[in-house]
């Protein structure tokens, strides 16, 4: 076994130099439970824990590992490890954590590309891949588009899909499969590279861990067939895990996720959208907002039908989402700003008051 095998390349090899890590073994995290983590290094897998020095100095979720990190660590015991530090990532996806708005969520690190998996059946929403593709681009990440269960419908259906995901996105590998019959497996094998670490990304229940099981030729994820049979779907894998393949690609299954909120998106949105974002440069006002305008360029090419319409709308719901989350950050920004002046003059009127010593 090399670290190699695990996605250990030159660059990790220089910021470990870069960080003074050398006398540190290092590890990958491939699995989190709770502040829990599985380091898998050249010898084996490792229950870690953070120092507490990393702890302390955490200011947010992302200061923490997270599944796919590089990590400094030394061992002690059979099978225990500290982590004390974390190689700076090249790639990393989240999103808006459920319920907390203005907060993220860590999905992976060190991504190179994202399967997003969608099944053909009623899981099939294009809204929904205009999202994944920008959490992709925020992300640096390379995103493939796979449709799972083509068994389920017929040729004629497949190409019906097949063409209304062309007229909405362009330049992005779609691969149609089956896991019941393993048809376009075969396309799916000859994208995975070796050294190269793919993450599967999706609502429940559209076959990501059973795609995950039959590339790695092992029953690792627990796959269900009641998720299947509710629209809601029960979530089956609860946790995160990264596996290495035979032919040496690297893989990270992950739990279905049943909301895709859009956090800090950077140039994402711009990505996913950018025909309309370089039509918005002709629009009469600066500022315009592509809704109401007069001389708004994106409102005529919606007209004139040369942009699709859904995808015009998904673009402004998803710019509302990035407006708000933005704003909500900010806000948290300010109050944590004044409760931190607060607390600093109060320790100067505390000091000032001579009673106090
Ligand atoms: N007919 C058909 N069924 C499939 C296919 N892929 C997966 N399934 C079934 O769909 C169900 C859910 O598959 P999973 O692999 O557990 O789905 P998942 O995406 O990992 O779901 P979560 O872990 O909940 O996110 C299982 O019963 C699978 O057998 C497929 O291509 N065709
Ligand atoms: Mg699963
Ligand atoms: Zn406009």
């Amino acid at each position: 076994m090399k670290l190699e095998n695990l996605g250990y390349n030159q660059v990790f090899k220089k910021l470990r130099i870069e960080n003074k890590l050398e006398d540190f073994e290092m590890g990958r995290i491939i699995s989190e439970h709770k502040e829990r983590y599985i380091v898998k290094t050249l010898i084996g897998e490792f229950d870690a824990e953070i120092t507490g020095n990393l702890r302390f100095s955490a200011k947010s979720r992302e200061d923490f590992p997270a599944v796919g990190d590089w990590v400094a660590l030394t061992r002690y015991e059979d099978n225990l490890a500290i982590i004390h530090k974390i190689l700076p990532r090249f790639s990393t996806i989240k999103r808006q954590a459920v319920g907390r708005f203005g907060e993220i969520q860590m999905i992976a690190t060190n991504i190179d590309y994202a399967f997003i998996v969608q099944a053909v059946d009623r899981d099939f929403n294009i809204n929904r891949i205009e999202r994944y593709l920008t959490i992709c681009y925020s992300s640096k990440v390379n995103p493939i588009i796979v449709l799972t269960k083509t068994d389920l419908i017929n040729e004629q259906q497949l190409s019906e899909i097949l063409e209304s995901i062309n007229i909405r996105i362009n330049n992005i590998p779609v691969i149609a499969i089956s896991n019941e019959t393993q048809a376009g497996y075969d396309a799916v094998k000859s994208i995975i590279e070796k050294g190269k670490t793919y993450c599967m990304l999706g609502s429940s229940g559209v076959g990501k861990s059973t795609l995950s099981n039959n590339l790695s030729g092992k029953i690792i994820m627990k796959t269900d067939a009641i998720s299947q049979s509710t629209n809601k779907g029960r979530h089956v894998t609860s946790h995160r895990e990264l596996i290495v393949l035979e032919s040496g690609g690297i893989l990270i299954d992950n739990p279905g996720m049943r909301e895709v909120g859009i956090a800090d998106t950077a140039s994402g949105l711009e990505t996913t959208f950018d025909r309309i974002v370089s039509l918005s440069g002709n629009c009469k006002f600066k500022d315009c907002t592509h809704t109401n305008e007069i001389g708004c360029s994106v409102l005529e090419a919606v007209e004139k039908g040369a942009i699709d319409k859904k995808s015009y709308e998904n673009y402004l719901k998803m710019e509302r989402e990035k407006a708000h989350f933005e704003s909500t950050v900010e806000e948290k920004r300010k109050k944590d700003k004044e409760f931190g002046k607060i607390l600093k003059n109060y320790k100067k009127d505390m000091k000032k008051n001579k009673y106090y010593k």
